[in-house]
């Protein structure tokens, strides 16, 4: 089964959005199976995002991310990669449909509220990054009520 990793950003948390966020994926059926939060420092935040390190937006972004607690999801399922984005929206808000979380929730792109893997390889190291004890090992017993 496919893993995705998933972070409520600070004005996420700040904005009460945390029980509203973990809500939509598991109405879903999607299995969550790592769960904290915490508050990051610059040089995380600048390997969570070493791939954008010469985008002009990469300073304001890592301040962003810095700026409070953060809620580090990783989730389970078929699809969760490409499907978690969906659920997502677009990066810009401006542009994120209608009934996705950004789409709902946000309106400026350097306060778009959440994060997920963009492809299962980077979900695997995201995941090695910010789960490094590892993640929860259980199935859901509803799984037979999900899956065909
Ligand atoms: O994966 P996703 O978060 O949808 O977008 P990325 O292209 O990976 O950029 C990461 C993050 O950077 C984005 O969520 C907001 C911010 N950002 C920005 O502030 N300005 C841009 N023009 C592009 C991205
Ligand atoms: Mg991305």
């Amino acid at each position: 089964m496919e893993l995705t990793f998933i972070m409520i950003k600070p004005d996420g948390v700040q904005r009460g959005l945390v029980g509203e966020i973990i809500g939509r994926f598991e109405k879903k059926g999607f299995s969550l199976k790592g769960l904290k939060l915490l508050t990051v420092d610059q040089a995380f935040a600048e390997k969570h995002y070493a791939d954008l390190s010469s985008k002009p937006f990469f300073n304001g972004l890592v301040e962003y991310i810095v700026s409070g607690p953060v809620v580090a999801m990783v989730w389970e399922g078929k699809n969760v990669v490409t499907t978690g984005r969906k659920i997502i929206g677009a990066t810009n808000p401006a542009e994120s449909a209608p009934g996705t979380i950004r789409g709902d929730f946000a309106i400026d792109i350097g306060r778009n509220v959440i994060h997920g893997s963009d492809a299962v390889e980077s979900a695997k190291k995201e995941i090695s990054l910010w789960f490094p004890e590892g993640v929860a090992n259980w199935s859901s017993s509803l799984n037979p009520w999900i899956y065909e």
